[in-house]
């Protein structure tokens, strides 16, 4: 693979954005590397600035479910774009997109949309505060939810886990209400609930982790969760930013028969244009203004490009009655695939799986959360990563990200990628 026009766009960029991209992990500091830029995307494939074909299996963080350029949401964008872009007003497409929502997911009343993933679950922690008036609030170890303040925290010391700043910028004002927990252990939620009793507004969870690879929640733990909470005046916060509309019509709660108070929403429900959203029953969002007092807003919040691009992304998942069957049946193919590539060439790995999210670890335990996770090889990762890459197959470049399979990908496109592996095993 060539890869001259990105690395002379890369020098460029890097002239006037900070680290040459708008998003830290586009960089391949995790990999090593110049990053590939972009030119174009149908379907399955990306085309990079060389003219290089690869196999997306980042599709945007997520959101091209259906592949890229999705011709219903392409056509119903350029037709909306004709009619303007933003009114910064109400329109009738907000409440339409609104309604689908909230017939296809469990336990919400009312959704408000947003910007970004980050902006939801922002939105959601203060709602959360104000709800119950209370302060703290815990996020578990490796979960990512965007980069406001209150989740840019790492575990801090001592047996109670007060959070610390991870990030200059964040103020130890802002972390002493983050307490950090371990993902799937339960006693240790159980123990910090208990050490801040009446303290805590809620727990926010990716209910499938897909920010240290993929990690599906251990039986028991969303439910012991939404106990815990229950018992103690807690709101539990699904972020399904992720897995929202992915994993199951109704995302995860739906998947996994646990109820949510408050869910976060982004990618799949914007089909790649900028939409995130937040979601509850009417007791919890009727505290939102104009309604109540809890203040969240934004400019460009259900601007109606956007709205089109999702309402398309949404009406296609739920008509499309095969649709998670058929994405799952891929996911598992390349998992059965991958792994006896890999398998045949002695290298030490697992592969975590839930609906059409997958990752590989090159680590002989499982991976059951954050420490799991970052006990597997990253020397053999970045190799895997470059080996693949220059096999004409796009994976996140990072070991901390899930893929994502589209219902743009043919069989023949996980041949592909199955033949790739075995090649590249060899050199591992
Ligand atoms: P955004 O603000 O990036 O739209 O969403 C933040 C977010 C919230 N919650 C979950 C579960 C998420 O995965 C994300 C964003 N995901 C990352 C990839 N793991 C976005 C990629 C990036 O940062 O460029």
């Amino acid at each position: 693979m060539l890869y001259q026009r990105s690395s002379a766009l890369f020098r460029e960029a890097q002239n006037v954005i900070p680290g040459g991209v708008n998003s830290p992990v586009r960089a391949f500091k995790a990999v090593g590397g110049t990053p590939i830029f972009a030119k174009s995307a149908q379907g399955a494939y990306v085309y990079d600035e060389d003219g290089n074909r690869f196999i997306d299996y980042i599709n945007s963080w997520g959101p091209m479910l259906l592949g890229h350029a999705y011709p219903p949401v392409v056509e119903a964008v350029i037709n909306q774009a004709k009619n303007g872009t933003s009114y910064g007003m109400p329109t009738a497409l907000e409440t339409e997109i609104a309604e689908l929502a909230v017939d296809m997911v469990p336990n919400i009343d009312k959704i408000r949309f947003v910007n970004s993933g980050t902006e939801a679950c922002m939105s959601a922690i203060r709602l959360a505060r104000g709800y119950t008036k209370k302060e703290k609030i815990i996020k578990f170890a490796g979960c990512y939810h965007g980069h406001s303040d209150s989740f840019l925290i790492a575990a801090g010391s001592g047996a109670i886990t007060f959070g610390t700043p991870n990030s200059p910028g964040v103020t130890p004002g802002t972390a002493k209400d983050t307490l950090l927990a371990r993902y799937n252990d339960l006693e240790n939620v159980q123990a910090l609930v208990a050490a801040n009793a009446n303290e805590i507004a809620a727990i926010i969870i990716e209910p499938v982790a897909g920010n240290m690879g993929c990690i599906p929640p251990v039986n028991g733990f969303l439910e012991g969760l939404r106990q815990l909470c229950k018992d103690h005046d807690i709101l539990l916060i699904f972020d399904e930013v992720m897995t929202g509309f992915r994993l199951a019509n109704g995302g995860v709660q739906e998947l996994k028969g646990v109820d949510a108070d408050i869910v976060c929403f982004g990618k799949v429900v914007g089909g790649g244009l900028p939409v995130g959203a937040f979601a509850a029953r009417n007791d919890i969002m009727n505290q939102l203004a104009p309604l109540g007092p809890v203040y969240q807003a934004g400019t460009l919040s259900g601007n109606p490009l956007a709205m089109v691009a999702g309402l398309q992304m949404l009406k296609a998942i739920k008509t499309d009655k095969g649709l998670m069957n058929r994405l799952e049946e891929k996911t598992k193919y390349l998992h059965t695939g991958i792994g006896e590539a890999l398998n045949k060439n002695g290298i030490v790995h697992t592969i975590n799986r839930i609906g059409s999210m997958i990752s590989v670890h090159f680590s002989e335990e499982s991976v059951t959360d954050f420490d799991s996770a970052a006990k597997g090889n990253n020397e053999t990762f970045k190799s895997f990563f470059h080996g693949m890459l220059n096999k004409g197959i796009y994976i996140a470049p990072s070991a901390f990200e899930s893929w994502f399979i589209t219902d743009a990908l043919t069989y023949q496109d996980l041949n592909e990628t199955i033949a790739a592996v075995e090649e590249v095993a060899k050199k591992l």
